[in-house]
């Protein structure tokens, strides 16, 4: 299934970046900008990021422009120390003007790709990796390292299937669920994982959870202390859950962006030793 937000889950993105970025400092150990090298194994020293000029092209196809979206883009980037700006234009137009203007990375989403060109090379960056390689590193921020740690993925899509890959590389031991079986055996035949098919006896014995599913949580299934790392729009937590859990990391928008940018700047930014 995809994820599309919606104008209201972006409409306070802008205000609420510091917040954002405060959270995961006190969560994670990070801040937004050492999250997002971590995610890409650098640190902020390696890169500079200042003054990479950033266009982001609203698209009106499919569903449309989302209000605020390319705004939210432009902040985010604006934050990491990039110099950004939202095409006046939309579409083509707004992509020939972006590139008319000298922009090294372009953004632009449709509904089902947001990719950032780095228009040095034609190399892209997207959201679905930045988003799985972000909140993993926020989970091993937040649980002190993976290795050798049990982590229960909730949703095998996009994002959810990448991060099971990435946590399987870190020596954690991985286990699955998602309500399409297929998906499950299919991931499990590529990728060294368990499956499960029932989520509450995973989540009631799981202390890490990457949830990259749109479903809910019921929170009388979620084990005292658990950390979450929880990229899954809407919000999917009761009362119960957020009382219960040690921490839960989520944002809109934030980490995945932050992510991409400084992925698709490396692809052109000489990494500093
Ligand atoms: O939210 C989305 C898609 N679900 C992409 C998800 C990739 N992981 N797209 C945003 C659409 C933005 C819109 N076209 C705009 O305002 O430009």
């Amino acid at each position: 299934m995809m994820t599309r937000l919606t104008d209201d889950m972006v409409k306070d993105i802008i205000g609420s970046l510091d917040g954002t970025n405060d959270m995961l400092m006190s969560l994670t150990g990070m801040n937004t900008l050492e999250l997002a090298c971590d995610a890409i194994g650098m640190t902020p020293d390696m890169i500079d990021l200042r003054g990479i000029k950033v266009g982001v092209v609203p698209v009106t196809s499919g569903k449309g422009i989302i209000k605020k979206f390319s705004e939210s883009v432009a902040e985010i980037t604006s934050k990491l120390g990039m110099d950004s700006f939202v095409t006046e234009n939309a579409d083509v137009t707004g992509i020939a003007e972006a590139l008319a203007a000298g922009s090294e990375i372009v953004f632009m989403a449709d509904d089902i790709q947001f990719i950032a060109v780095n228009t040095k090379n034609g190399r892209f960056s997207n959201n679905s990796f930045s988003t799985a390689a972000g909140y993993v590193s926020a989970l091993k921020g937040a649980a002190k390292g993976l290795s050798g740690k049990k982590v229960l993925v909730l949703g095998a899509g996009r994002v959810g299937s990448i991060a099971a890959e990435i946590m399987v590389s870190m020596g954690a031991e991985v286990t699955v669920y998602d309500v399409d079986t297929k998906k499950l055996r299919d991931l499990s035949e590529k990728i060294s994982i368990r499956i499960t098919e029932d989520v509450e006896g995973a989540l009631s014995s799981h202390d890490l959870v990457f949830n990259a599913s749109p479903a809910a949580i019921d929170g009388r299934h979620v084990k005292e202390g658990a950390i979450f790392s929880s990229p899954g729009i809407p919000f999917p937590f009761d009362e119960e859950g957020l009382r219960k859990a040690k921490a839960v990391i989520h944002d809109p928008l934030d980490i995945g962006t932050a992510v991409m940018a400084v992925q698709s700047a490396s692809f052109s930014r000489p990494r500093k030793q």
